[in-house]
């Protein structure tokens, strides 16, 4: 089993898509064992973006992430990661196939609803970076065997 992070991203709680972004992830088989809501500042986005931080378009990201408050998830399921990498689909949401969270509900390169880690080794060090210890609570459901199999 793996774990990853989502962030609902601020354009989705303006529009209201809080709930259709969950249901996607519940339906699908996967577990939210972490959730909370929280407000973004620069030093935190710094260290999440820092792969981006040269970009001319960084400022640009950081007011977007910073404009209202985010809901960080941690997510867990087989091969979590990469599943829910596919679900989200690619950057930009013009480019994102249908059926993906960003290729059903965006048509921006930069406002495209959600953040996934983009590996288990990120998965790991962004879970830290968004989650306290205890914040992250471990379950399993009754009839788990339906689901992996
Ligand atoms: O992992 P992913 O979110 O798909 O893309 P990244 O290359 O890590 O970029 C993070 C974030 O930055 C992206 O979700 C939107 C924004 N962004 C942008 O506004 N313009 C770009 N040309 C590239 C990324
Ligand atoms: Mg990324």
């Amino acid at each position: 089993m793996e774990q990853t992070l989502v962030i609902i991203k601020p354009v989705a709680v303006h529009r209201g898509l809080i709930g259709e972004v969950i249901t996607r992830f519940e339906r699908k088989g996967l577990f939210i064992i972490g959730m909370k809501m929280m407000q973004l500042d620069e030093q935190i986005l710094r260290e999440h973006y820092a792969h981006l931080t040269s970009k001319p378009f960084f400022p640009d990201l950081l007011k977007s992430m910073m404009a209202t408050p985010v809901i960080v998830m941690c997510i867990e399921g087989k091969d979590a990661v990469e599943v829910v990498r596919l679900m989200t689909g690619a950057t930009n949401g013009r480019k994102a196939l249908p059926g993906t969270i960003r290729g059903d509900l965006s048509m921006s390169g930069q406002e495209n609803v959600v953040h996934a880690s983009d590996s288990i080794d990120n998965a790991k060090i962004e879970l830290a970076r968004f989650f306290k210890p205890g914040e992250i609570l471990a379950y399993k459901p009754s009839d788990f065997r339906f689901y992996y199999a």
